[in-house]
């Protein structure tokens, strides 16, 4: 692929600026509370202040009697429509609103519907639940136990466990493990986390009587999958229902799932024949919506004295709350987990996780990675240090001896993926160089001494993203691919509909970019458009990393789709064979003979107004591409902290981020991925953490518990880059969204451990909060 473009076409590697941000910067975004429409109402929800209660009576008397409050919807009501339950995307149920019991503090239990949203928020003070508190099970390992209380009564199977999954040989696990000279055994949790994206999750729901058509403005990460979705569960045919997806703050995972308040602004539309608009605010946002992670891992790894790696072993218990709701592909309940051998060639693996229902709300949805790939490196990542550790071995050694060499690539993994192409040792050589490991090393040798803590951590990650090939991936039997479709106007200027959906990741500008590599027209006259189903082509949405990988891949074949037939014309007006040309500097000449060629512009002209008699007028595209395989990005990081002896603070002092995504079409925008990424990484490695009281109380209800990083906990990330192509998609690149968010934390941890590790320290659970630290200093007398 060239990256030699000239900047008047701003094709791929350009840093072309984004073309969204000039509404951004004026503060003229289209986000979903700004739309307004007239005779609109507003909706604000009861919630639940008991994690597992009987409800026994609602009285919605004096809510109903405020001036401006039109109707109070409950579970029953809903029920009467055979609404009270929606499906979720994993196989299970949900309560839209509860008929009889509420599962989880700030549970949805009615809502309001008012002429105002101030109305609307005093009358759900009047609303009036009386509520029989049940014993709840916060613990999922109690949860488990034979005499826990049962979450859901309503499953067939009477029990708190809801699958049982694995992945991997084992028998040939076992096996390994016995001719193994060393085992080494950690257990790790990996806390409930919340994405917090700035804006919360909404949408304004409309119902036309007249002409019987839905259309709900919606923060949604999968506008075409939620119109099929709310198709299926309402009989509304589908062609009567339009989501929108207009500007979104922030996805980052937690904007795949449906959440009640959609469905009940939904219903409340119908009802009322208005507009009806439901914005969640910050805590119910923080406090209701669904979490990431929560994964209780026990891994095992096996090795030999030398440090070389042969076999896995982990077992896994996984709260998902009390519906299952996350957002996996159908046929992988745990996410792509199984991607946990990492970047390292294991003769064995064997991977097992268990889903448990508890008294809280759903998990399991990512936070800014592909299905549980986060929690994944996290634990082969740490285990490589711990083997490293044991050993007495430098981490970087451990990772350089076990990593699967170059020329093995397409590699088969010993959980069965195929990883497309990869190239671990130059990434980590490239690392190491820019921090000046050995001087690192050097320089904590001398502190240690001097009673200093100081670490440094490597984490040499493989992402898998690029959902999918629909062989192996659907979603509710949706089989993910995604598409584009593309026109060219006479002018010679351009639209394309993508049917991923960005929620900040620059689609507007990088998917120009690609049309503007293939077609050869200049990247401003390319407007691309997304997230209104009446319009795009049916993709499955943006998350997973999956838009570059799969409908990038589309844009592209779209745009060669018109190239072949722009061949044709272009003969035509050259007055040459087809065959004897060629696309070179993004025009076609007669080969051989550069003064005789012409543009894509003038191309486009001709499909208008001359084109050949053998060939229909127009110039346009549309392709569904079905990629092959995963990408499979991947990245060395390594993290440099200092811990402060008197407060227990972890500073990360450097942190280099040395990445590769195969090729890049917008090296600004990729940069700009990763350095949020990283931020993003090191939140619930140093900051984040949701926890509950054994009632089943949220203990960070706001973000005065809930810490965000800031500018002023955020070091400068250093980024660098290696380029290794994927060799199966059409310009060779690799999705990047998560890839920082995934490899950050172990790069952390490991260099949190490393500071510790002299002390005898082998293992600390993320995050590294002060006070955790600083215990740790006090136990082995280190504290100032
Ligand atoms: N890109 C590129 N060259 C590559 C790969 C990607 O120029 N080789 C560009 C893409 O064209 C796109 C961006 O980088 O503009 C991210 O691309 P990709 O890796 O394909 O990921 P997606 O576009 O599918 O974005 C999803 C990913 C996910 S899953 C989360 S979560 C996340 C993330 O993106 N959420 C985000 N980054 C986010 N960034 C913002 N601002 N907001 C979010 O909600
Ligand atoms: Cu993995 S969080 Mo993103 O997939 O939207």
């Amino acid at each position: 692929m060239s990256t030699t473009g000239t900047s008047t076409i701003g094709g791929m590697g350009h840093r072309v600026k984004r073309k969204e941000d000039p509404r951004f910067l004026r503060g003229k975004g289209n986000y979903v509370d700004d739309i307004k429409l007239p005779g609109m109402l507003y909706m604000d929800i009861v919630r639940s202040p008991y994690a597992h209660a009987n409800i026994t009576k609602i009285d919605a008397s004096k809510a109903l009697a405020i001036p401006g409050v039109l109707a109070v919807v409950t579970g029953k009501d809903l029920d009467a429509a055979g609404l009270a339950w929606m499906p979720t995307l994993m196989s299970d149920k949900q309560m839209v609103l509860p008929v009889d019991r509420v599962v989880y503090q700030a549970q949805e239990v009615a809502a309001v519907i008012a002429t105002e949203r101030y109305i609307a928020a005093d009358a759900i003070a009047q609303v009036e639940v009386e509520y029989d508190p049940l014993p709840p099970v916060i613990d999922p390992f109690k949860a488990m136990e034979a005499d826990a209380p049962l979450v859901r009564p309503d499953r067939e199977q009477k029990t708190n466990h809801i699958w049982h999954w694995e992945a991997g040989d084992a028998a040939k696990t076992d096996e390994a493990f016995r001719q193994a000279d060393v085992v080494v055994k950690q257990d790790l949790y990996i806390p409930r986390i919340h994405v917090a994206s700035i804006e919360t999750c909404g949408c304004v729901a409309s119902f036309d009587r007249v002409a019987g058509k839905l259309t709900v403005y919606m923060t949604t990460q999968a506008p075409h999958a939620i119109r099929t979705v709310f198709s299926l569960v309402t009989g509304i045919p589908e062609h009567k229902i339009r989501i929108i997806s207009p500007d979104i703050g922030g996805g980052f995972g937690g904007k795949v799932p449906v959440y009640p308040g959609y469905v009940v602004a939904c219903v409340a539309s119908l009802q009322t024949g208005h507009p009806v608009k439901w914005i969640e605010d910050r805590s119910e946002n923080l406090q209701a919506d669904s979490f990431a992670r929560d994964y209780h891992i026990s891994a095992e790894l096996a090795a030999n004295n030398d440090g070389t790696m042969k076999a896995l072993r982990v077992k896994t218990l996984a709260d998902h709350g009390a519906f299952d709701a996350a957002a996996n592909p159908s046929k992988f309940p745990a996410g792509l987990f199984s991607v946990i051998t990492g970047s390292y060639g294991l003769e064995a693996a064997h991977v097992a996780v268990d889903g448990v229902y508890t008294n809280k709300p759903s998990g399991g949805v990512a936070y800014r990675c592909s299905f549980r790939v986060t929690e994944a490196v996290h634990t082969i990542e740490r285990m490589v240090d711990t083997l490293a550790q044991q050993l007495k071995m430098d981490p970087a050694d451990v990772r350089m001896k076990n990593f699967i060499p170059p020329e093995a690539f397409p590699y088969k993994s010993a959980t069965g993926w195929e990883y497309d192409s990869g190239n671990y040792p130059a990434a980590l050589r490239k690392a190491m160089e820019k921090i000046d490991y050995a001087g690192l090393r050097k320089e904590q040798a001398e502190k240690r001494a001097k009673g200093e803590l100081m670490g440094i951590g490597i984490s040499t990650f493989t992402e898998i993203v690029g959902a999918g090939p629909s062989h192996t991936f659907d979603i509710l039997g949706i089989k993910m691919f995604d598409s584009c479709e593309i026109r060219v106007h006479p002018t010679g200027s351009v639209i394309a509909r993508i049917g991923v959906q960005s929620q900040g990741q620059g689609h507007e500008t990088t998917f120009a970019q690609i049309v503007a590599e293939e077609l050869g027209l200049p990247v401003e006259n390319i407007t691309v458009e997304h997230g209104d189903t009446d319009t795009a082509p049916y993709g499955l949405g943006t998350y997973a990393s999956r838009s570059t990988p799969t409908a990038g891949a589309a844009t592209a074949v779209a745009a060669r789709k018109i190239r072949d037939k722009a061949r044709k014309i272009a003969a035509h007006l050259l007055e040459a064979n087809p065959d004897d040309l060629e696309w070179q500097d993004y025009k076609f000449q007669v080969k051989g003979t550069p003064g005789r060629s012409v543009g894509m512009k003038e191309i486009a002209f001709a499909a208008y107004t001359n084109f050949p008699s053998d060939v229909e007028a127009g110039l346009e595209a549309v392709d569904y591409y079905d990629p092959p395989n995963m990408t499979f990005p991947f990245g060395a990081y390594i993290c440099v902290v200092d811990i402060d002896r008197g407060t227990g603070q972890v500073k990360i002092r450097r942190f280099v981020a040395v990445d590769d995504c195969g090729n890049i079409i917008n090296p600004m925008i990729v940069d700009g991925q990763i350095h949020g990424g990283l931020t993003m990484g090191m939140a619930p490695a140093l900051l984040e953490a949701i926890t509950y009281d054994e009632n089943g109380n949220m203990q960070q209800g706001t973000f005065m518990e809930y810490l965000l990083p800031t500018a002023m906990e955020t070091p400068a990330w250093e980024t660098d880059k290696t380029v290794t192509p994927s060799p199966h998609h059409p310009f060779g690149a690799k999705g990047v969204g998560e890839s920082a968010t995934v490899g950050a934390p172990p790069a952390i941890a490991n260099a949190v451990v490393d500071a510790l590790s002299h002390l005898g320290v082998t293992h600390v659970d993320i995050p590294f909060t002060p006070w955790k630290i600083y215990a740790i200093l006090e136990e082995h007398g280190v504290a100032e």
